[in-house]
């Protein structure tokens, strides 16, 4: 079946579907094609950490009800090493600034509701296959796609959002000789549970020890998020729900505090990986979130950067269609400075806190003097608070 619309979009993520919204209010069309269900979108445990700008982002976009009656505003993070927990005070050191906790799966859930609301059943088209991008080279690019009735779709657009992570379609399907690439795999990776117990802290604690890295994060007053960092080969089925409680315990543990515990109710190993493509834009193929660009979860920027890449696409793309190319000529650029900056923060976290299998001696002194520094230095404590925060979205 033919038909046409004004953007295409792959990929109903927190990126794709932040864009038809924002399209959608500048009064543009757009089909938006995802291979999952919805279902599975909305359960998928991914992010937790929203910047001040990506809260901002969606409130101008009207989509903050929720947000604002259900995020827990945090205004610092603790740091723990060396048998010592840290505490580091954004509000102090930024003048004000913060971060809100709201799972990912939440913001997807609003979005979802959002379009399906505002444009009818049919504005995201869930389950479909084999999705494909094509003539890249005309001002005509075309989407095709089966739909979940089996339906064969050819839809002409006068642009292309690439927003199907990092295992989609959209990236490779630039000339192989476009774009280049920067990778960086890190020999370690997170074994991630969501557990039904109230959080036994107040703020996210980052620890380093001496076995390895652990997070606590939380998603609600009754929910917690916890991390431990384990080998990228590890098997789930290694880990039964009392182990990862009692490394857990052991890699937070400090005199008078205990980690409490509950059932789990999720649990998964997520690989770590930096990756950057440059330039983000093909013609009228525009990339956005991770169908571009990867960081480690710890510097907690992925989520972040999917929804500041698309605040900056919206309006290129909107300006592009009246026949002005500035914007859409600035957007790889605009967005690459905000990703390397991440991109660096990520990895300077993420070396910072993990323990590197076969590290000599001498690593683990580096990493413990840094993180001394990053305590007792305002400077590099408020470096540390400004980027966890984040710059506004341009
Ligand atoms: P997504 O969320 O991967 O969405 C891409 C969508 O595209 C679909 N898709 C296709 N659809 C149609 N046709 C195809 N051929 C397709 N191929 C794929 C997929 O099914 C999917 O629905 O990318 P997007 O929108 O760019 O969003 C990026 C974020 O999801 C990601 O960066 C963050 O989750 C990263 N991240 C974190 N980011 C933060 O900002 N703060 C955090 O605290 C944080 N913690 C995390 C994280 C990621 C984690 N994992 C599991 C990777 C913690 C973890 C453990
Ligand atoms: C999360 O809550 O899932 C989370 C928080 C902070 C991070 C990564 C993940 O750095």
């Amino acid at each position: 079946m033919r038909s046409r619309t004004q953007v295409g979009i792959v990929g109903a993520g927190p990126a794709g579907l932040l864009l038809s919204h924002l399209l959608a209010q500048r009064r543009i069309d757009s089909v938006l094609v995802e291979v999952r269900s919805r279902e599975y979108c909305e359960a998928r445990q991914r992010a937790g950490v929203l910047e001040d700008g990506s809260v901002a982002v969606l409130r101008e976009a009207g989509l903050a009800d929720r947000l604002d009656r259900q995020g827990l505003e945090h205004g610092g993070i603790y740091l723990q090493f060396d048998g010592t927990r840290h505490h580091i005070d954004f509000r102090d050191l930024t003048g004000g600034r913060t971060v809100t906790v709201y799972a990912q799966t939440e913001v997807v859930k609003d979005l979802i509701a959002r379009r399906l609301a505002d444009s009818g059943p049919d504005a995201i088209q869930f389950s479909v296959s084999g999705s494909e991008v094509a003539d890249l080279d005309t001002d005509m690019p075309v989407l095709r796609y089966t739909d979940s009735s089996g339906t064969r779709h050819e839809v002409r657009c006068d642009a292309i959002a690439g927003c199907d992570g990092f295992h989609g379609i959209s990236r490779p399907s630039l000339p192989a000789s476009l774009p280049t690439t920067w990778e960086r795999g890190y020999p370690y990776a997170w074994l991630g549970i969501l557990a039904d117990v109230p959080p036994s802290t107040d703020e996210l604690i980052y620890a380093h020890h001496s076995d390895g890295f652990a997070l606590h994060s939380l998603r609600s007053p009754t929910v917690s998020r916890l991390y431990l960092q384990v080998d990228p080969d590890e098997d789930i089925a290694e880990w039964p729900d009392e182990r990862i409680w009692g490394e857990l315990s052991r890699r937070f543990e400090l005199p008078g505090w205990t980690l409490q515990q509950g059932p789990v109710l999720d649990k998964s190993i997520t690989p770590m990986r930096s990756f950057v493509c440059a330039p983000m834009r093909y013609g009228r193929l525009f990339l956005a979130g991770d169908a571009a660009h990867i960081v480690p979860p710890t510097g907690a920027k992925g989520l972040n950067l999917a929804l500041a890449d698309v605040a900056v696409l919206a309006p290129a793309l909107e300006a592009l269609l009246h026949g002005d190319d500035k914007l859409a000529a600035a957007y790889s650029s605009t967005c690459l400075d905000r990703v390397w900056r991440s991109t660096h923060f990520s990895w300077w976290m993420t070396t910072m806190l993990h323990r590197t299998p076969g590290a000599d001696a001498m690593t683990t002194q580096l990493q413990l003097s840094q993180l001394r520094y990053v305590v007792a230095s305002r400077a590099a404590a408020t470096s540390l608070a400004e980027n966890y925060t984040g710059f506004a979205v341009h």
